[in-house]
């Protein structure tokens, strides 16, 4: 059976889906023949890329959604016909201080969007997934939900929160058919990532890439978000780690600078 046919009439639904990751990922997923249902905070932005996959011949629609909001999570899958795919992907850093000075209410909201969002949103669609007769889950991670380093101690915490709620999850629902998979992605260039993290300052943002020939791209991690999702269904990929060949470990990228 070729993709598209294999993935017919069924719909994707895609946390976080205004830039980045979650954007490259809906236009893959539509791609691949999937309705695409795209969700962020910023409803301009995932209606103007609904309307550019709708114009493209592509099935998409964009609801406006704060995956930390339950009410409006619920209601959200209440609206839904079904449910065959779901990607978490709506997440972040916020602040790269050490453990001695950092915010708490940095810590609090990088908990609340990873792993609690990613909780809401689980919790909400996991009836359509298990309805759907072959559903998927996916957790976008991160190796900072793997490994740790300096400065990495609040993003690192809820990476790693992520990552045990899929691995749990998987164990939870063994026998029912939806498969859990985590892909952790390294180093990756997107347009607001780093900005974000440091608050805005482009400068510290564009530092974290110094010298390195090839980060990733949105579109390389969206391409093994697709990759997992698209194997047949008995094929559950637990855990995908994908890094630039520049990047060895959390702590090890070469840079030519
Ligand atoms: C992003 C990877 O190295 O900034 O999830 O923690 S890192």
């Amino acid at each position: 059976m070729s993709t598209a046919s294999a993935t017919a009439n069924r719909t994707a639904v895609v946390t976080g889906a205004s830039s980045g990751i979650g954007a490259a990922t809906a236009r893959q997923l539509a791609d691949a023949g999937y309705h695409v249902v795209l969700t962020a905070r910023r409803k301009d932005r995932i209606e103007a890329l609904a309307a550019e996959l709708t114009a493209a011949g592509h099935s998409a629609a964009a609801h406006a959604l704060d995956v930390t909001d339950r009410a409006a999570v619920d209601a959200f899958a209440a609206s839904l016909d079904r449910c065959d795919v779901l990607v978490n992907n709506a997440g972040g850093a916020i602040g790269a201080e050490p453990v001695a000075t950092g915010d708490p209410a940095d810590w609090r909201t990088m908990y609340e969007v990873n792993v609690i969002g990613t909780l809401h949103v689980t919790q909400a669609l996991l009836p359509a997934l298990i309805a759907s007769g072959d559903g998927t889950v996916v957790v976008l991670s991160s190796t900072a939900g793997h490994a740790t380093y300096e400065g990495g101690a609040g993003y690192v915490a809820a990476k790693n929160g992520a990552r045990v709620l899929a691995e749990t999850l998987r164990l939870e629902i063994v026998g029912l058919p939806v498969r859990v998979i985590e892909i952790a992605p390294g180093m990756v260039k997107t347009e607001e990532f780093a900005k974000t993290r440091f608050r805005g300052d482009a400068e510290k943002a564009e530092k974290v890439y110094a010298g390195v020939a090839a980060p990733l791209t949105a579109d390389d991690v969206a391409d093994t978000i697709t990759w997992a999702v698209t194997r047949p269904s008995h094929v559950n990929i637990d855990l995908l780690v994908v890094r630039p060949r520049a990047q060895a470990s959390n702590t090890k990228v070469h840079r030519d600078l």
